[in-house]
């Protein structure tokens, strides 16, 4: 028995908003998840402040599965993404704790080491295509063996996923939501040709891979990927809107090209349908978002049955211990796929000191006990936590559209 005597919620904004649950037992030994959920982060911290820590008071911290189900099973109001951050905060804080005590890496808990490393992939973003492909070279200089290409939409201001000039890309970027235009006839004019240059330049070595960010009808998105298929990307993400999964029988119906959906995905039911009928290929949930390892690695095992792979969400909105999180399950689970790779700030860094490492293109663990992540409380409470959202996203003609 290691007995939870003390939980509380650390919020810091080393440059963007962090939500940490820290998880102490009876022992000393100290667990960490993340609980972050951009745009609504106060949210998380008052479900587990107010509902779930008055709960862990006294129980066993070993008992992963048990505390999961309780949670889940034991609140009457199921699933979304409040509810199943603040679950996946707690399963991760509770498999650090068990890795500490174990003094074992959480990966060597999860079945020990599937492959050397996970193989991620890192942003190219750009106004134009050349500065977009200059940014996938130098990705490319560094080692990496897959990116993904954005670039800005000729005719539109903005473009969600491109960096304002001169700044790092961070997309919760404003006290109110920006609001920013679509034109899906502009996009859609403005891909292939980004992927025609692309080849040319860069090869045919490198995983190419592009987020249409739910923007695409899905007759639009079978149009796309079928355009896209001669450039055989690595995948298509969130080709159009997954609430309803059966709209992913029209794009499969259009295109071979491998589609990758779920960095919004709460739990298994939201991914059910797509996995089970093979209208994916890549599921993409978070681990915090997705109600921790413990929900992922079952949605991961759901997945395998239908030869279906990982390709888990890793922005820099999720927090150093999601990505610690996510190594561990990538390492160990056999159908992995690749991680996304958007590296933090080295202020984000300092606050949450970490064991995971990049080289080549691919990403370990590190092999601390736990999740090998630690936060500096005194630096962080140093960054107060600033309300940001992400933009919002508008018609030509004014029409409110998916963000
Ligand atoms: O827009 O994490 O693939 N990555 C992405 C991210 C998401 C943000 C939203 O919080 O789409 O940039
Ligand atoms: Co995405």
């Amino acid at each position: 028995m290691a007995e939870i005597v003390s939980a509380r919620v650390i919020i810091t904004c080393p440059g963007r908003n962090f939500v940490t649950l820290r998880i102490e037992t009876s022992d000393g030994v100290v667990g960490l998840g993340d609980a972050t959920l951009n745009g609504r982060e106060l949210a998380v911290a008052s479900y587990l402040t107010d509902h779930v820590i008055p709960c862990l008071i006294g129980r066993d911290a070993h008992r992963i599965e048990d505390i999961w189900q309780y949670l889940y099973r034991g609140a009457y109001w199921r699933r979304g993404p409040v509810t199943m951050s603040s679950i996946g905060a707690v399963d991760m804080a509770l498999w650090d704790i068990k890795g500490k005590v174990a003094g074992l890496p959480v990966y060597q808990l999860l079945g020990g080491a599937s492959r050397d490393g996970c193989m991620v992939y890192g942003h190219a973003n750009g106004a134009t295509i050349e500065e977009t492909i200059e940014a996938a070279i130098a990705h490319v200089e560094q080692g990496y063996k897959a990116v993904r290409l954005q670039a800005g939409v000729p005719g539109l201001k903005a473009t969600y996923g491109v960096a304002k000039p001169g700044q790092r890309y961070e997309p919760a970027d404003a006290s109110l939501p920006t609001e920013s235009l679509w034109s899906t006839e502009r996009y859609m004019r403005s891909v292939v040709p980004l992927f025609e240059k692309a080849r040319e330049v860069l090869g045919w070595d490198v995983h190419l891979l592009h987020d249409v960010h739910h923007r695409l009808t899905p007759i639009e998105a079978g149009r796309l990927g079928k355009d896209l298929e001669p450039f055989r990307p690595f995948w298509l993400e969130d080709a159009t809107p997954a609430e309803n999964q059966a709209a992913f029988r029209i794009i499969r119906q259009h295109t071979t090209v491998p589609l990758a959906v779920g960095e919004i995905f709460n739990t298994v039911w939201d991914a059910k349908q797509l996995i089970e009928e093979q209208l994916i290929d890549y599921v993409r949930a978070t681990i915090v978002h997705a109600g921790g390892l413990t929900h992922v690695r079952r949605i991961a095992a759901l997945a395998d049955l239908y030869q279906i792979r990982t390709g888990c969400h890793g922005a820099t909105d999720l927090s150093p211990v999601t990505m610690a999180a996510a190594l561990h399950f990538g390492l160990s689970v056999p159908n992995f796929g690749i991680q996304e790779l958007m590296p933090h700030t080295e202020l984000t860094d300092a606050v949450f000191p970490h064991a995971y490492s990049y080289k080549h293109g691919m990403m370990h663990p590190g092999d601390k006990p736990g999740l090998g992540v630690e936060i500096d409380e005194k630096l962080a409470a140093k960054y107060e936590y600033k309300r940001a959202y992400l933009p919002v996203a508008r018609l030509e003609d004014g029409t409110m559209f998916n963000w």
